[in-house]
């Protein structure tokens, strides 16, 4: 039996385990990348490994998330990061050099390579054939020092595509239609990948387009094959010699297919508050639109921002919308600059910020109050935006172009607008790589800038044989680590600072949660399904870890946010009747006996419910590395005692 594209990268960077489905297996990691809201903390780790250089073929540090430096928060943050860039060998992307996974497309992604990076849409870079996996920081420091990367052996689902997509159809129109068949949990512990004829209609961004938004399926990473478009992509990067072929072997095997056919695809929106709450915009009916944002990791690529160009040309933006455009690199915007397509949108109305994430994680253009902002991001999560009664409505850059004209939630193809939204990918796209600065060959001559904001990041104590602790919180399913732990324009400066984090955590769900957790000495959090998805901030973890937390107890959990708990020391179990938890209540009193046993045994775990007299049953499902972190307190306390 032949191999699937995913079964093949596995295998020539496996170091540990079997590729059986569910075994826990090591992969190296060729490539690592942190942005700047993850990397301070991911830093401070890696200096406590006591390394003196990375051992990664390549790590990358980007700084794209907050820059609006509205005070000295912020460039402290950047400080530090770009001195331990220089000094462990590690390139440095500045602010105004654009959005991580953008520019790492653009200048560093390989095909066949593995990408560890402290993001959950690292994954974009499956758009160019790479392995790319979205982690805490902790693991993605811990890569950096060279060890592998260990993560359970995903299933493979085969997505073909067949046909060709329609004028004003797009690539986020396919990850919508496959977020609308999967949910935001269909993808959890498993691999997307990308076949058939329908894939050379699509150039390398608009792969990276749906590579990225597998995040938002809880997919473990999404991946394409690297072929003839991949080859012209990166020799019009000037980086031919990066290229390799790749693809499924004809008689691959694959967990489950799905086809869509392109040609029937219709513009689609995911409605408020969630990626997969997906219907064709032209049945959404009449929403009068208020804000109109574009850009993102997964709409900001030349060819989006040329089409967006196109259809707003010599066109006003109407009366009632405010449109804002973030470029997803300088490249992109230098191009945009070159040809007069910026002209064109600057003409037509539209507020042009910065290349970096901006109101994706609401730093800035929060909508006004019950406002309906048009996105062309990844997320809609209730709140991420600033606004907590605002509703954000996911689509492709055409829809969000044609609707800014109308005002009103528009299919694109209805305006029938005669504009060629065929854009060709150029020969060469405009390399200029003066924004990222390479790495001191001389480490010991670099001096790494502390600021006051960078703070000692918490540790835990090894597990005790007894946990007990009051439900300090019950929340329903599909929690988001925005609702865990809220960034925005006020928070994101504090991400190296989580006793102040701590007090903002889980506060979405129920102010009182910060005050609780300190009266009560800790607890325990009782969560429902896919707990913890989306974002990959290991601060949704740290913050619980400084407020006391001791176990999370949940219907199931998102990947890495399950992964950052074990980090931290912190239990997630799982219940075995989902009737327990209904019957279990906030304030309730827990207990286990024999943890450090229960753990080491593996699986059934009994939690007793002292307020109510009653036993649940839980599972642990740790494999063996996940057993021996928790021992410890967390992985730190693991490497630590490694070393000693
Ligand atoms: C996001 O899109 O939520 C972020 C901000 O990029 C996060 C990382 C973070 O919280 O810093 C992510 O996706 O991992
Ligand atoms: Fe930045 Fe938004 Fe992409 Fe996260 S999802 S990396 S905040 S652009």
């Amino acid at each position: 039996m032949g191999l699937n594209l995913t079964q093949k990268i596995i295998k020539a960077h496996l170091v540990d385990g079997v590729m059986e489905p569910g075994a826990e297996i090591g992969i190296r990691i060729d490539q690592t990348l942190t942005q700047d809201s993850t990397g301070t903390m991911a830093y401070l780790q890696l200096e406590a490994m006591g390394i003196e250089r990375v051992k990664t073929k390549l790590s990358a540090a980007y700084i794209d998330h907050n820059m609006l430096q509205q005070g000295f928060e912020n460039a402290d943050d950047h400080k530090y990061i770009q001195t331990i860039a220089s000094k462990y060998g590690i390139y440095f992307s500045r602010p105004g050099n654009g959005i991580c996974h953008q520019v790492h497309l653009e200048r560093f992604g390989v095909p066949g390579q593995s990408l560890l990076g402290s993001d959950s849409h690292t994954p974009t870079n499956g758009g160019i054939g790479m392995l790319a996996i979205g982690a805490g920081g902790m693991d993605v420091a811990v890569a950096m020092a060279g060890e592998p990367y260990y993560i359970i052996m995903p299933q493979v689902i085969n997505v073909k595509l067949v046909g060709r997509l329609r004028p004003f159809v797009s690539a986020k129109d396919i990850i919508l239609e496959v977020l609308r068949r999967l949910t935001v949990k269909g993808g959890v512990g498993k691999v997307i990948e990308y076949t058939g004829e329908g894939i050379t209609g699509l150039s390398v961004p608009e792969r990276a387009t749906i590579a990225n938004m597998g995040a938002e399926l809880g997919a473990t990473t999404s991946i394409f094959p690297s072929d003839e478009i991949t080859r012209q992509f990166l020799a019009a990067q000037q980086r031919e010699s990066a290229w390799v072929e790749l693809s499924a072997d004809a008689d691959a095997e694959y967990e489950q297919v799905l086809t869509i056919d392109l040609t029937k695809l219709e513009p689609l929106t995911a409605k408020p508050h969630s990626p997969d709450n997906v219907v064709r915009v032209s049945e959404a009916g009449r929403i009068k639109v208020d804000q109109v944002a574009i850009g993102s990791c997964t709409n900001s690529s030349y060819q989006d921002l040329m089409r967006v160009a196109r259809i707003l040309k010599g066109r006003t933006v109407d009366a009632q919308v405010s449109l804002v455009i973030s470029p997803g690199s300088k490249q992109v915007l230098t191009m945009l600059a070159e040809n007069g397509a910026l002209a064109d949108l600057i003409a037509a109305g539209a507020r042009i910020l910065e290349s970096g994430c901006g109101p994706c994680i609401g730093m800035g253009q929060a909508p006004a109050s019950n406002a309906v902002s048009l996105r062309t991001f990844n997320r809609n999560f209730k709140g991420r935006c600033g606004t907590l009664s605002a509703g954000v409505y996911l689509v492709s850059p055409e829809t969000a172009a044609v609707s800014a004209l109308t005002g009103v939630l528009t299919d694109p193809r209805q305006l029938g607008l005669d504009v060629d939204l065929n854009i060709e990918m150029p020969d060469k796209f405009l390399v200029n790589d003066n924004m990222i600065i390479a790495p001191s060959s001389d480490s010991a001559e670099v001096e790494i800038v502390r600021g006051p904001n960078i703070k000692p990041f918490p540790r835990n104590k090894p597990l005790a044989e007894k946990l007990s602790g009051k439900v300090l919180i019950k929340v329903g399913d599909n929690i988001t680590t925005d609702q865990i732990m809220p960034s925005d324009a006020k928070l994101l400066p504090y991400r190296s600072n989580i006793p102040y984090l701590a007090e903002f955590c889980l506060t979405p769900c129920n102010p009182e949660f910060p005050k609780r957790a300190k009266d009560y000495n800790g607890g325990i959090i009782v969560g429902g399904e896919n707990y913890g998805q989306g974002s990959s901030r290991e601060h949704a973890a740290l913050a619980p870890l400084y407020l006391g937390v001791k176990a999370v107890l949940a219907k199931s959990f998102a990947r890495i946010h399950r992964a950052n708990l074990i980090n931290s020391g912190i239990v997630p179990l799982v219940f075995v009747n989902l009737a327990d938890y209904d019957q279990i209540q906030e304030f309730d009193l827990l207990f286990i006996d024999g943890l450090c046993e229960q753990i080491q045994k593996g699986n059934g775990m009994i939690v007793k419910n002292m307020t109510q007299n009653v036993e649940y049953e839980l599972e642990s499902m740790l494999t063996k590395k996940e057993t021996d972190i928790l021992l410890a307190g967390g992985k730190i306390n693991l490497i630590r005692n490694k070393l000693n």
